[in-house]
């Protein structure tokens, strides 16, 4: 029978270990507040009294808690078991923290992987349910089987901080799409329900977002020539979205700042533009020319 340790029994945590379960593993869980083991005990978990016996218990050691500061706190007086461990960190956080707490574990003689997860609790063990990883990828290798039971699984690299850096990426890219639902419904609730809105708004952003692959080219290569799409056009757009939001007293919270920004590029004389300006790269690099697309964030 293989045997895992999860640490962490929040609503992600929870869904992981009992995911395990379901696969007959044998599973020692620890939780802060140990009355959330209930439902697991029920199926079948054995409960860690301390993280000292949740990490003695097994060779593979999964950790999920609210953030990484926790993960360092919850550590500190479990460091000497840690010797010929996997530790898998499915905690969200920045690279850096990572990156740390790799450092911190493999100096006491574990392996140190770190994931991004990108599902819901309730997605955990479907086929959309997706993990990124990083750090050791002999570890990784070694447990791959086992943490294909929770999702699929994508290796990024041995930088430990890699899966939290795409993590919080993908995240911000969801955000976003989240805005601007949000937005958009609040807009347009005093002519039709929301959900008979998502009728229009889903195949739209559906579009859209293969549009972004385009934008993704033009952003390696380079070359931001608008395709029909100029940004003095855009920004008038804008702020028709802006007008209308307040004559419905609909908040514009979420789409002034692309307003702003799109009105810095016009102002700064690149009327033309509908580029996607990062602060990586020259303000006024003439070979972007006039014709292109520039959303600017410093
Ligand atoms: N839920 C989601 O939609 C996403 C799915 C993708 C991954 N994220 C990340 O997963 C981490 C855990 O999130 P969660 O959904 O399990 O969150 P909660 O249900 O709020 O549970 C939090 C757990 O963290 C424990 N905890 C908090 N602070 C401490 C601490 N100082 N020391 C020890 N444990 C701590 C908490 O314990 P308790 O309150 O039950 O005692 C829970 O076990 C997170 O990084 C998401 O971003 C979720």
């Amino acid at each position: 029978m293989s045997s895992v340790s999860v640490l962490g029994l929040g609503a992600t945590g929870t869904a992981l270990a009992a995911r395990f379960l379901e696969e007959e593993y044998e599973v020692a869980v620890w939780n802060r507040s140990p009355e959330k083991a209930g439902p697991l005990l029920d199926k079948g978990a054995n409960l860690a009294q301390t993280v000292v016996d949740g990490i003695k218990t097994s060779d593979l050691i999964i950790i999920c808690l609210l953030d990484n500061a926790a993960v360092q706190t919850t550590l500190a007086g479990a460091l000497d078991q840690l010797q010929g461990k996997t530790f898998v960190n499915l905690t969200n956080g920045t690279p850096d923290q990572a990156r740390k707490l790799s450092d911190l574990v493999v100096g006491h003689g574990a392996r140190y992987v770190h994931g991004g997860i990108m599902a819901t609790p309730s997605m955990i063990g479907s086929p959309c349910a997706l993990i990124l990883y990083s750090g050791s990828q002999q570890a990784y290798k070694a447990d791959e089987p086992d943490l294909l039971v929770l999702a699929k699984c994508i290796f990024l690299s041995e930088d430990a901080g890699a899966a939290s850096l795409h993590d919080l990426a993908l995240l911000s890219g969801m955000y976003g799409l989240f805005s601007g639902f949000l937005h958009a419904t609040a807009l347009v609730r005093s002519s039709t329900s929301a959900v008979k809105f998502t009728d229009l708004l889903v195949p739209w952003l559906g579009a859209m977002t293969e549009y972004t692959k385009a934008m993704a080219k033009q952003i390696d290569e380079g070359k931001y020539a608008s395709e029909g799409s100029n940004i003095a056009m855009q920004l008038v757009a804008i702020q028709n979205i802006i007008d209308a939001s307040a004559a419905q007293q609909v908040s514009a919270d979420f789409i002034r700042p692309m307003k702003q920004l799109m009105e810095k590029a016009v102002t700064a004389g690149h009327s033309g533009l509908v580029r996607l300006y990062l602060p990586s790269k020259p303000k006024h690099d003439p070979k972007y020319g006039s014709n292109h697309i520039w959303i600017e964030w410093d």
